[in-house]
């Protein structure tokens, strides 16, 4: 990890600060209108859940011009939280919020949590929680979920399990939680869900580690605090946190840089470390913390026929990226169904009313999945695709970033197949296929495997 970069005043409020037991940490950028009652919440859980631990909660902010920070300092004061709960703590909560610092010029939520993590290794907490400031669904029991497995059952690692809706999600279904179960052999359903418990002895391993890049200091970070969890050996749990309700977004319009940053890690982390996957064969259940939870999450509209359209459009751009870096096979098929896409996608949109002069229609997502009907990316072409680009990561031949970006337009086409064929299925019914195709994944892991030994023995022979 670089060498720490924390400011002046961060320094003091550690010194201020002196120890604690258990930490809340929470990054935020631009939050002003939702972070005020994730904070209260996160507060009254401290309160309620470990009233004679010594609590601490961070607001680690990118510089928000909105007054993020401004709420969290003026949010209800404790004897607020103390008065409607009927609780007298030990300790008095210390509730701090500050700017970070970026690391080696890049700012983002890893680089906030990388703050957090270095604050929590100097006050030397057993457990620290992150917690995401746009959650709208977080209740103060939530701390106790993310925090018990480690404070009471010697769990270092807790993912959190939630209900999402079947549109909600995209990358954790179709990347991170396949790969990482496929590659690890753990079943972690949500290994970039946002919220997380993690003890004191994993924090310092975090701060041990020397891979940190530009990408950790965005989006990377989360897939990059699992996967340390999972090939450090870390005993990892889930708990069972209900809904996830934040702010949402359409994987075709907000997720593009986010996913570059995700994949980029969880790939730049295999190749690096093969001795943590190789001999892994199928996975094991994570075991699962708190209460179930029958809850319907609230739904989430995605806009479809773009997403085909972009898949469509990409094979024109990037079709030569794709067959240099897929393996002949596989990018033959893929822009073979990328053909497919186009005429397929422009009959939906003339069909809906879509892309004219007044684009006065908005119709449903069903109603587009309907319009598409017939589109159909198979599970295993898509397996085969993200194990491809383990290899190309390995191969080096074009830098992480333009691998990522290149594969963002097949991602989309993976996820518009997704929305089509489970159109009429409820979040349980989807979530099977979300199983179906993490299945897929293991079964041609020794396609990976094998590819992987080649290119051992290739290294072994020597340039020809
Ligand atoms: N400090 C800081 N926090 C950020 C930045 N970008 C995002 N965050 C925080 O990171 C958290 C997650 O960001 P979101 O934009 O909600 O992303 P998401 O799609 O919900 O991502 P997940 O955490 O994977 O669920 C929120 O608490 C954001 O405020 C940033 O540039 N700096
Ligand atoms: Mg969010």
């Amino acid at each position: 990890m670089p060498p720490t970069t924390l400011t002046p005043a961060i320094r003091d409020e550690i010194a201020r600060l002196g120890r604690a037991d258990i930490m809340v940490g929470i990054p935020s950028f631009k939050n002003a209108a939702t972070i005020g009652y994730v904070v209260r919440a996160a507060h009254a859980g401290l309160v309620q859940y470990f009233p004679d631990h010594k609590p601490v909660l961070v607001n680690s902010d990118a510089g928000s011009p909105d007054g993020t920070q401004r709420v969290v300092i003026e949010t209800e004061p404790p004897d607020y939280v103390e008065s409607i709960l009927l609780v007298r703590p030990t300790n008095r909560l210390d509730r701090v919020t500050l700017t970070y610092p970026e690391i080696d010029g890049v700012g983002g939520k890893g680089a906030a949590l990388r703050t957090i993590f270095e604050i929590a290794a100097a006050l030397d907490v057993q457990a620290l929680v992150v917690v995401d400031s746009d959650l709208r669904s977080i209740v103060p029991e939530w701390i106790e979920l993310l925090a018990g497995p480690i404070l009471k059952g010697g769990y270092d690692f807790v993912a959190p399990l939630y209900a999402r809706h079947k549109h909600d999600g995209t990358i954790t279904n179709t990347v991170t939680y396949p790969l990482t179960r496929a590659l690890y052999g753990l079943r972690i359903r949500q290994p970039i869900g946002g919220d997380f418990g993690v003890s004191g002895d994993l924090v310092a391993h975090y701060l041990t580690q020397d891979d940190w890049t530009a990408d950790v200091s965005k989006f990377g970070i989360d897939i990059w605090m699992t996967t340390h969890a999972l090939s450090g050996g870390f005993a990892v749990c889930q708990t069972r946190l209900g809904a996830k309700v934040h702010d949402p977004k359409d994987p075709g319009a907000d997720l593009g840089p986010m996913f570059r940053q995700v994949v980029g890690t969880i790939l730049r982390l295999a190749v690096e470390r093969p001795g943590a996957w190789l001999e892994i064969k199928g996975s094991h259940d994570v075991p699962a913390y708190g209460f179930e939870r029958l809850i319907d999450p609230p739904p989430l509209e995605v806009n479809a026929v773009r997403l085909l359209d972009e898949f469509h459009a990409g094979s024109l751009t990037l079709g030569e990226t794709w067959r240099r870096a897929l393996d002949p096979d596989t990018a033959a098929a893929v822009v073979a169904l990328a053909a497919e896409a186009g005429p397929i996608a422009d009959a939906a949109s003339r069909r809906l009313g879509l892309g004219g002069e007044s684009d006065a229609t908005h119709p449903t997502t069903l109603q587009m999945a309907e319009a598409l009907a017939g589109f159909d990316f198979p599970d295993d072409l898509w397996a085969r695709v993200v194990y491809d680009l383990v290899i190309a990561t390995r191969r080096g031949e074009f830098d992480t970033s333009q691998l990522t970006a290149a594969l963002v337009p097949i991602y989309f086409g993976r996820v518009a197949s997704f929305v089509v064929e489970n159109r009429h299925l409820d979040t349980a019914d989807a979530e099977e296929r979300v199983e179906r195709q993490a299945r897929e994944f293991e079964r041609l892991k020794p396609y990976l495997v094998e590819r992987w030994l080649a290119l051992d023995a290739e290294a072994e022979e020597g340039p020809q």
